[in-house]
Formats: C-alpha cells, sequence, structure tokens
C-alpha cells in the first residue's frame, strides 16, 4: 500500500496514526495510507521549522531560483502522472487535474523568477546627509492551512512564494487529498530545499490546526476554506498579533446581458457553474439574466447541464466527476431540497447518481431570488441558479448584494456594460465574457467583503503578505 508520509524537520515519517486516502469517484480504490499527526508532531515541525528558517532566510536568491525553478521543472514533466494522482484522489476530471498540476508547476517557476527580483528602495533622508534603505525581508516562520478543492494549485501558490522571500514553512493540508502535498514535500526535497525549511504536517484540523494557529513561533497564517474557520483563525491570530491571511467563500454572480453572445454565455455559465463538480470558491453559481434573453438562456442553459456527462474522474469521456466525499454530498442535496422549499424550480438533475463513487447530477434552479438561502449560502457543489433582472442596472445591484465579494462576471457585447461592471462590481476580481472561476497565476488572487482577508495572493502582489520591510538610516 502506498503511503504518503509527514515531513518534519527533513525526516520522513508515517507517526502512530494514519488515515486511508479514497478514491471519490470509487470508494472501493483506496489510494494509500496517509500520516495523521498529533499535536506533539505539529509542535516538532514549528520547532524545526524556527530553526531552518535562520540559515534560509540568508540564502542568496540564486539558491532560491535554482530549487525553486527545478521544483516547477519536475512538476511540469510529471504533470500527466500527478495530474492522475489528483484526479484519483480529488475527484477532478483528468484534463482538470493534469490542467492544475501545470499551473502548480507555472507558479514554482514564477516564484523562482521572484526570488532574482526582490527589490528595495533607496532615497535621501529628510535630514541633510542622512540615507534611507527599504528592504524588504522574510516574516520568519510560515503556518498554511490548505483545502481539498485544488490539493496542488493551492498549497504550491503558498509556499513558493513563502520560499522565494527566505520563509520556512509549515503546510498542514486538507485530509482529504494528501497525496498531492506529499508530491509536493518529495519533489521540494530532491531539489534540494534544507532540511526544515518545508515541513508537511498533516492531521486532523481540529486537533492540530490549532497548536499551529496559536502557536507563538509562527509568525504568519495562510488560510484558504470555510468563512467560519476563518473567522476563528483571525481571531486567533489577531490575539497573538500574529499576521494572517484569508481565501474564504464565494457566492460568485455571473450577469448575462440581453445582447450577450448566447453562446459564449452559456459556455461561460456551464465551465463557471458546475466544472471541477463546482467545488471552487470561485464557482459562477449565481446566473443573473436580463429579461429579454431569460426564456432562451434557461432553455440552452437546461439542455446544456443536463447533457453533461457525471462519471469517474479518470474515464477519458466525464466531463464532471464526483463530489469530493460522503459529507459534501449530503450538503449539496441538502441545499437542493432547502431551494425546492423555498420555492426555486429545479430545471433540472440536483440528484444521487448511482455507482461506487459520489456521483450527483448537476442542479439548475431558475425562477430564483436573490434573497433565497440558495442564493445567499455557499453551496460548493454542482448547483447553480438563475435569477432574472430587470436590465442591467439590477442585474449589477443584484450581483453586489451578496456577503462575498471574490469573483463577478459579465456575459456581454457592450462595451458600455462591460466597463460599468468592471468599474462598479464589488468583486475582487471581474471576469468579461469569461467564467468566474479558473484564474491566471501570475497575477493577485482576491476578494473582498466575506471571501478575503488581508493582503492578496499570487503573482508580484505575493511580496506583501510574505515578506516584511525594514527602513535602515544611515549618517555616513
Ligand atoms: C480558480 O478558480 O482558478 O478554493 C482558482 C478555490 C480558490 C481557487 C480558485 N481558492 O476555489
Amino acid at each position: 500500500m502506498t503511503e504518503f508520509p509527514n515531513l518534519i524537520g527533513g525526516e520522513w515519517t508515517m507517526g502512530t496514526r494514519s488515515v486511508p486516502n479514497i478514491n471519490p469517484s470509487d470508494t472501493n480504490d483506496t489510494v494509500g495510507m496517509a500520516a495523521s499527526a498529533t499535536p506533539a508532531e505539529m509542535e516538532a515541525a514549528i520547532e524545526a521549522a524556527v530553526a531552518a528558517q535562520v540559515s534560509w532566510g540568508k540564502s542568496n536568491p540564486q539558491q532560491r531560483f535554482d530549487i525553486l525553478d527545478a521544483a516547477g521543472t519536475e512538476i511540469l514533466a510529471r504533470k500527466e502522472e500527478l495530474g492522475d494522482l489528483l484526479a484519483r484522489e480529488e475527484g477532478k476530471t483528468l484534463p482538470e487535474g493534469i490542467g492544475e498540476v501545470a499551473r502548480a508547476g507555472q507558479i514554482f517557476k514564477f516564484f523562482a523568477g521572484e526570488a532574482l527580483r526582490i527589490q528595495g528602495e533607496s532615497m535621501d533622508s529628510v535630514r541633510p546627509g542622512v540615507g534611507v534603505e527599504i528592504r524588504r525581508e522574510p516574516v520568519g516562520v510560515v503556518g498554511m492551512i490548505t483545502p481539498w478543492n485544488f490539493p496542488i494549485a493551492i498549497p504550491a501558490w503558498k509556499v513558493a512564494p513563502a520560499l522565494a522571500f527566505g520563509n520556512s514553512v509549515v503546510l498542514k493540508a486538507a485530509e482529504l487529498v494528501p497525496g498531492c502535498a506529499w508530491a509536493i514535500a518529495d519533489i521540494l526535497k530532491r531539489a534540494g530545499l534544507p532540511d526544515g525549511v518545508f515541513n508537511l504536517v498533516n492531521g486532523r484540523g481540529s486537533e492540530i490546526g490549532p497548536v499551529m494557529i496559536d502557536h507563538p513561533k509562527v509568525n504568519a497564517i495562510s488560510f484558504t476554506g470555510s468563512v467560519s474557520t476563518g473567522k476563528t483563525v483571525a481571531e486567533v491570530c489577531a490575539r497573538n498579533l500574529k499576521k494572517v491571511q484569508l481565501e474564504m467563500g464565494g457566492k460568485n454572480p455571473m450577469v448575462v446581458l440581453d445582447d450577450a453572445d448566447l453562446d459564449v454565455a452559456v459556455g461561460a455559465c456551464l465551465n463557471g457553474a458546475f466544472f471541477s463538480t463546482g467545488q471552487r470558491c470561485t464557482a459562477s453559481s449565481r446566473l443573473i439574466v436580463t429579461e429579454g434573453i431569460y426564456d432562451d438562456f434557461v432553455a440552452a442553459m437546461t439542455k446544456a447541464v443536463s447533457e453533461l456527462k457525471v462519471g469517474d474522474a479518470r474515464d477519458s469521456s466525464t466531463q464532471i466527476g464526483p463530489v469530493v466525499d460522503e459529507r459534501q454530498l449530503v450538503k449539496d442535496l441538502e441545499y437542493v431540497d432547502i431551494a425546492k422549499a423555498e420555492g426555486a424550480k429545479l430545471a433540472c438533475g440536483g440528484e444521487k447518481l448511482d455507482g461506487n463513487g459520489h456521483f450527483m447530477a448537476p442542479a439548475l434552479f431558475v425562477d430564483t431570488t436573490n434573497d433565497m438561502r440558495i442564493n445567499t449560502e455557499e453551496v460548493f457543489g454542482p448547483v447553480a441558479t438563475v435569477i432574472k433582472a430587470k436590465d442591467y442596472a439590477d442585474a449589477l445591484r443584484l450581483a453586489n448584494e451578496t456577503e462575498f465579494g471574490l469573483s463577478a462576471g459579465i456575459c456581454t457585447t457592450s462595451l458600455k456594460y462591460a466597463s460599468d461592471f468592471k468599474a462598479n462590481s464589488k468583486a475582487g476580481m471581474v471576469m468579461v465574457n469569461l467564467p468566474t472561476a479558473g484564474v491566471d497565476y501570475h497575477v493577485p488572487f482576491g476578494g473582498t467583503k466575506g471571501s478575503s482577508y488581508g493582503s492578496r495572493e499570487q503573482g508580484r502582489y505575493a511580496a506583501e503578505f510574505y515578506s516584511v520591510v525594514k527602513t535602515s538610516y544611515t549618517l555616513p
């Protein structure tokens, strides 16, 4: 049986406890056994990270470049194999899994380059003869908590910038997807990363998470997950005066205007709402459609959704893989019932499908209103709704009327409406004629309101979280 051990201070360890990694497409298939760390192992990993950070923080940019670049090269070279592991443990389709692995490789390459580009500033003081310098320094030890839905890309976009800026890392990946996190650990170790600079501590979040976020020697926490856990993380970090960054949920609107190209709109909505089984915080879960195109859109969208082929993630004919686990499937089906009880009209799907996996027919609700629970709470599954809007102004209002603000899209052929939407959407990311999900790796990622907290992830902006500036004054 394959084992996915933790990596603590450069040592692989299965510890005293392990849990099976189950394939959501076929629950009879065990991908391997994953180490499940104890609080004491989390403590040990933090101590290892503290010790290793001192020299890693002083390492030169070439060393960091070489290691991150080598990791990126290996990830890209093995994208089919690792994409298959991802599809097998998480349930993304094979093309999605391979695409995500490629993205992780590109992220490592990007941040390899960033290690060479860490910049400072120098300027004259306002006092005569005095010079001022501003330098970016590592934050120290960064703790990371990552979700199951992007098992390799999200760890990559936290770990790569952390290392590029000279920090050491303790990563706790989601229990459902230990394989991809283990692959990153294995690749970094073989790329020559010194012991203790990167530590993998998978285990039960409720047991080892608090040890990490409350620990006085962990200087910063980067978290992606639910709003409720995120709030707790922020509270504990605030109490410890710890730097914190949170990426949480979304209830992302996709506006479809009368002048939209119907095929483009249906394509963007189908991808945004249902690809990756709708398990993306950037998923287009509220489709806000103006009156003139509403009936045509609903007819075309219903047809497209009902034709989606749900099945084993690694079967080449599958378009939509399984829901990640039993608990999430129960939650998705509960939301279908909630929506029905609220008076939303089910156009198609919404039922559990037969098979050895957690399969669900993608659900499309029509004639919904923005105040229904199905439109205010994040489902995180293959469920989308259609909301009718009078005109553009009404659609914009509905799009912004949410406690979240991650991503927002508009389908239109009008430059005027596209420009107005980019200016007036309250989301952190805006897409025109594109799905709300599926972002680039070299530009900032993040939202407003209940979706994000702290500085942005990814691209050059990652420097804000993974470094701290020092200002020095010199009188020669
Ligand atoms: C994407 O849509 O390409 O958990 C990325 C999530 C996000 C990542 C989405 N943090 O879904």
